[in-house]
């Protein structure tokens, strides 16, 4: 694609916070029972998928994503437009409509998904391709985490990230920059509430500087986690605070390990010292 006219907007970065990831679940009798139409040999069913954190939308900015599932699979190329999206999406309810790039399926196996990134025409942006392990089975660090996934019956994989973009085209700037409003609010710049307000909670740069909900076309998440979305402020600062523990509990043991150090090093010079007099009483 050509790249877009006019200017970059220097000394400017942009970032919008998204999702992606995999949510499995294995078939049962119960709530996930296998359709007929599914081969016996399947034993989950499964989704990949791109969308916004807390589910805001994307479309403004991630024009389509394209899926490369395995080999295995009939059809294993899924391309996914943001424009079809939002077509099929069109007079349905808000519950109901399709938020951000989703593909489900079913199979027996786990493996890595390819996830091609392409960006809004004016971004000038090129394709970005991420990779991503389906999990089936439970997966975790300790014992306490498989089984909480076990429990809740779906194995979750999913990641946040933050795409930026680096002295965006002004026609991109503008798109990222003028549209935020409150989540109920159906346009930008029409007559969605409280546009004023929006504009007073948001830097430039979409950040979170009010202390309310997330709002469309910004780059907040939300402040604590609700059933099904798992990224906030709150996840941050526990993340934090894991990572200072982790940082202090190196500190603790550099230090450990410096003074036993200091300490062979005098033992080993005691032992020259002792080696040397004895050599010269030897002598
Ligand atoms: C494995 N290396 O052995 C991987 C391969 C392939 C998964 C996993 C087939 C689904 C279908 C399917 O699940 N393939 O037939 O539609 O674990």
């Amino acid at each position: 694609m050509a790249p877009p006219a006019g200017k970059r907007v220097k000394g400017v970065q942009i970032y919008r916070p998204f999702i992606y990831g995999t949510t499995a679940r294995p078939f049962n009798d119960t709530d996930n029972v296998r359709p007929a139409t599914v081969p016996a040999d399947h034993t989950h069913s499964w989704q990949v998928f791109v969308k916004g954190v807390d589910d805001v939308d994307i479309f403004y900015w991630l024009r389509r994503v394209q899926f490369k599932l395995h080999e295995s699979i009939p059809n294993h190329l899924r391309t996914l437009d943001a424009e079809t999206i939002q077509k099929e999406n069109e007079g349905k309810p808000a519950s109901q409509k399709q938020k951000g790039f989703v593909v489900s399926e079913t199979g027996w196996g786990e493996f890595e998904i390819t996830v091609r990134l392409y960006y809004d025409g004016r971004s000038g942006e090129k394709p970005q391709t991420l990779y991503h392990h389906l999990r089936l089975h439970p997966y975790g660090r300790t014992d306490q985490e498989k089984e909480a996934m076990r429990n809740g019956g779906e194995v979750v994989a999913w990641v946040y990230e933050e795409q930026l973009f680096n002295e965006p085209f002004e026609d991109f700037y503008k798109a990222l920059t003028t549209g935020a409003r409150d989540r109920n609010a159906s346009s930008a710049g029409g007559k969605g509430k409280g546009k004023g307000k929006n504009a007073a909670a948001q830097s430039a740069s979409g950040e979170n500087t009010g202390g309310g909900e997330v709002k469309e076309r910004s780059a907040m998440i939300p402040l604590a986690n609700r059933p099904g979305q798992p990224f906030s402020r709150e996840t941050e600062q526990v993340e934090i605070k894991r990572l200072k523990e982790a940082e202090d509990k190196v500190d603790r043991m550099v230090l450990e390990m410096s003074k036993a150090v200091r300490a062979k090093e005098a033992e080993l010079a005691a032992l020259k010292r002792s080696a040397a007099s004895s050599a010269t009483t030897a002598a």
